[in-house]
């Protein structure tokens, strides 16, 4: 296909998400293809991709099985009605999924994105209790510097200042615990800080302002991904699941940036050792190649649903595209590219080699931590008095002039490559951060 010609009168129509708009169209960036661990950019240059698209691209670029199956599908059947039909991709999928997951998450919903399953989880953690006749459990509790997309629940639910201020009220009845990043205590980690684990106490707070009969569940992901990776401190998801056990609460795992390997293990859920009731995901399910999400369930929030008169719906919630046949045929054949190269316990074994290169930038310029999980790293840096951000921002620019895709957020650099990636290009990409962040003022 040719590439449509790129004027500036053609760059504005398109109002780009979470993008400095004006920035951007002065001097685009834009990728025209990519294969394996490298985008192609419009001016020909090739460019490592150290962020797996946006944390979702697990399995690398143009990936054949992948492909193929998308093709056939559409060819195949193209779309089915979601809601009282079904085809058979959808079946074989969840079923997959859910031998992934230990027991007794076993029951899968299927979204479009994260944003998605995290409404979905939130709507069937409230809808439970009342299923049960414990109606008055409605308040939802999350976490400062969570994020958990982008609609009303997930920004109610999620501590992200700039997402929640210009948006007004949003839901009610949400609170918040404290995020656990303390650099004080905790600067350069390897793998899951030490100290920390109180935080998790600051739910019985919590549930003794608000009282656990109107608590009906708590979100958080289990390496906070979007703010800067916010990792765990140890013992804290184990606390929080007992606390959760105590008062009858829904405990929800965001797993939209964890989920498929990111961590070593299928999921976080399998890598802390820790079994919330419900799992949100998306990204990696299809491998970024087509939209979908996916909200896994335990055996017993499902059981409470089945029940009443067979042929009323139990659940007034779904999307048009909820397992869409192309989607899941993209899901499928991720699976098998997962499950056919080992991708998801590759994290485990690149971790050491990862920990080290990521944490050899120790006192280059600017940079005041670094820590790193599986396969995710944070760079923090200090911020220019004044200008916070600026400085990630242009490490990003330069980084990216140099052949190297990073993200950035706030003053702190994220990488989340794709599980394939080789140990010559983890040196790349700490090789190709030392020079920009040495170089920037
Ligand atoms: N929950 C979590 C934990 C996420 O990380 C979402 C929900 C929403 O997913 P959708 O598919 O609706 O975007 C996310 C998305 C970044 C970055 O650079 C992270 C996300 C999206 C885009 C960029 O950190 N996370």
């Amino acid at each position: 296909m040719s590439q449509p010609a790129l004027t500036s009168n053609n760059l504005d129509a398109f109002w780009m998400p979470f993008t400095a708009n004006r920035q951007f169209k002065k001097n685009p960036r834009l990728f025209v293809g990519a294969e394996g661990m490298f985008y192609k950019t419009a001016d020909g240059r090739d460019v490592l991709d150290g962020t797996a698209g946006l944390w979702c691209c697990n399995a690398g670029h143009a990936r054949p099985r992948i492909t193929e199956a998308v093709q056939r599908q559409i060819a195949e059947l193209d779309y089915a009605p979601a809601f009282q039909m079904g085809h058979p991709h959808a079946f074989e999928l969840a079923a997959r999924l859910s031998a992934l997951m230990p027991s007794p998450l076993d029951h899968v919903f299927f979204t479009n994105s994260g944003s998605e399953s995290v409404e979905t989880a939130l709507k069937m953690a409230i809808a439970y209790h009342r299923v049960r006749g414990d109606g008055a459990r409605t308040r939802l509790i999350g976490r400062e510097r969570g994020y958990h997309g982008v609609n009303f629940g997930g920004i109610s639910v999620g501590g992200i200042v700039s997402n929640r201020k210009m948006f007004g009220t949003l839901l009610g009845g949400v609170d918040h615990l404290p995020h656990t990043h303390d650099l004080s205590r905790n600067a350069y980690s390897r793998g899951q800080p030490e100290s920390g684990a109180e935080y998790a106490e600051e739910l019985i707070r919590l549930v003794q302002l608000h009282d656990a009969s109107t608590i009906a569940a708590v979100i958080v992901e289990p390496v906070a991904g979007s703010t800067g990776v916010l990792i765990p401190p140890k013992g804290y998801l184990k606390r929080l699941r007992e606390i959760c056990d105590q008062h009858g609460i829904l405990l929800i795992f965001d797993e939209v940036i964890t989920g498929f390997g990111r961590l070593g293990s299928p999921f976080a859920v399998e890598h802390f050792d820790v079994t919330p009731d419900l799992v949100t995901t998306a990204k990696g399910i299809t491998n970024g190649v087509i939209p979908m999400g996916a909200v896994f369930c335990s055996r017993d929030v499902h059981e409470a649903f089945m029940t009443g008169p067979e042929h009323l719906i139990e659940f007034f919630h779904g999307y048009t595209y909820s397992g869409h046949p192309v989607a899941c045929a993209a899901a499928l054949g991720t699976l098998d590219t997962y499950e056919e190269e080992g991708l998801l316990s590759r994290a485990a074994e690149l971790d050491g080699y990862w920990a080290d290169a990521l944490h050899s930038l120790r006192g280059t310029r600017h940079v005041i931590d670094i820590r790193n999980i599986g396969l995710i790293g944070a760079i923090e840096l200090e911020p220019i008095a004044g200008e916070p951000t600026k400085r990630a921002f242009d490490a990003f620019l330069k980084a990216y002039e140099a052949g190297v895709l990073i993200r950035t957020t706030g003053d702190i650099i994220a990488l989340s490559p794709p599980l394939i990636i080789e140990t010559a290009q983890i040196d790349q990409l700490v090789d190709t951060i030392k020079t920009v962040l040495e170089s920037l003022d």
